[in-house]
């Protein structure tokens, strides 16, 4: 877990977030009092954003906006949302004037008004009016269960469903998905700690290598980027040997199931060859590597172990290996059926959504980069990459289409420098 215990190392040493670089950001002091110019480059895969935020206040608007947008099928006033909160984003200051804006790219006149509206009245009155809107609301609701996209919230919502109760009650026909995610509704809804990340990246790890001991794991996602929280835990895993990765994702998933450790898994396989898919990626946002959609259950003994070690061996408790088999998904643990039905509060499990990624060593760098996100970084990545480069990147590979050649890469510092940009690190990919 090698991003694992490089993360804690450095937040353990209160090793500071990377400020901005002077090549990248420019911030010019103007003549007129306290009045700064903001300056900087058109491609958010060029800037450096790292989680220290200075306009929350402005960028919080423009997600909610650009999440409204989404929620509404305007997938292009969504990025154009998106884009413009991450120009605030790698900002070095709080905006305070209008005047610092100008120059700056992918500010639109839409979110140039929201910014004005929060500058003059504190509050953008398009925003305020979104939080209270019904469609909003319930989408929002109904699109926080794990399995449920704008489509079918939607098809709920024009159908009178606008909250959990009114759903159960309308009993639709609901895949196994969607059952799990309404089944665990608030714990998938309530943050993952960075210390949870860690106990179950302890637990994949142990799977990975007991199936496959010389398998290697990597955290992924948000967490990657030094984020303290997440919607769900991302991890790629990688054989060293070429070939050696295959069918191993059916075991580490059984390894996992038989000891209940999996609330709910579906596992899709890979279907990227670059032989017969060629170049580019697949016609969805989604790349093709075997991958496990899985909602793990995490003990908190589990937490507390991969917290602190120390504090069960004094206890002379045991450690979590108690047990006993897996009946179609479910968890069986000795003495513990009674603590299921316990109020949330006291419980002494909660659901954490988790994704495994599978990759071959020869795409290991070009699924690192794609898995790492953010969605924005990656999406700019690629935008970048076929405007600026005449380029296709995908998490699976970079081809030059000018030279109609794949350009193999190692590492992510060498996948930069074929985009012919300045290497970010993870904790700057903030986007
Ligand atoms: N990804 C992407 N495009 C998508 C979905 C995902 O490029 N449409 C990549 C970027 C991030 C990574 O996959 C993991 O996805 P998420 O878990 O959704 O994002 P995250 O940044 O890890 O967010 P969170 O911290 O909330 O989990
Ligand atoms: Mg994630």
């Amino acid at each position: 877990l090698l991003d694992i215990s490089w993360f804690t190392e450095s937040m353990r040493a209160g090793r500071p977030v990377p400020i901005l670089d002077r090549h990248i950001l420019q911030e010019q002091e103007t003549n007129e009092a306290e009045k700064v110019v903001f300056s900087v480059p058109s491609y958010a895969c060029q800037r450096r954003i790292s989680l220290d935020n200075h306009n929350t206040i402005f960028t919080d608007a423009l997600s909610l906006l650009a999440e409204k947008a989404e929620l509404s099928n305007e997938d292009g006033r969504g990025v154009a949302f998106r884009r413009a909160a991450a120009v605030l984003k790698s900002l070095p200051r709080t905006v305070t004037d209008m005047e610092q804006l100008k120059g700056l790219p992918c500010l639109g006149d839409h979110s140039q008004r929201v910014i004005k509206d929060i500058l003059e009245n504190g509050v953008s009155s398009e925003v305020k009016l979104t939080t209270q809107n019904e469609r909003f609301k319930a989408l929002k609701v109904l699109t926080g269960i794990f399995g449920v996209g704008t489509k079918t919230a939607d098809r709920w919502f024009r159908e009178g469903i606008r909250n959990l109760t009114q759903l159960r009650n309308s009993a639709p026909s609901l895949n196994r998905a969607q059952q799990a995610g309404l089944e665990h509704y608030d714990d998938l809804n309530q943050a993952v700690t960075k210390d949870e990340a860690d106990a179950i990246g302890e637990i994949v790890e142990k799977a990975v290598l007991a199936v496959s001991p010389r398998s290697e794991v990597t955290l992924t996602g948000g967490f990657r980027r030094g984020k303290l929280t997440g919607h769900d835990v991302d991890f790629l895993i990688t054989h060293p040997e070429e070939g050696k990765e295959v069918g191993l994702m059916p075991k580490v998933v059984s390894w996992l199931e038989s000891r209940g450790y999996l609330l709910y898994q579906k596992t899709t396989r890979n279907s990227y060859l670059e032989s017969e898919d060629g170049p580019g990626r697949p016609s969805s946002n989604m790349d093709r590597f075997e991958r496990c959609f899985s909602i793990f259950r995490l003990e908190k003994t589990e937490r507390l172990n991969a917290k602190k070690p120390e504090a069960l061996a004094e206890n002379g408790a045991q450690p979590q290996e108690d047990v006993t088999c897996s009946i179609s998904g479910h968890m069986q643990l000795q003495d513990k059926d009674s603590q299921d039905e316990q109020p949330t509060g006291d419980k002494l499990w909660r659901a954490v959504r988790v994704d495994l990624v599978v990759s071959p060593i020869s795409q290991f760098a070009f699924a690192l980069l794609g898995w790492t996100g953010s969605k924005l970084f990656e999406r700019e990545l690629r935008r970048w990459a076929g405007h600026e480069k005449a380029m296709s990147l995908s998490s699976h590979a970079l081809y030059d289409n000018n030279q109609n050649i794949y350009l193999r890469a190692a590492s992510e510092e060498e996948i930069f420098a074929h985009l012919g940009l300045e290497y970010i690190h993870p904790f700057e990919r903030n986007a």
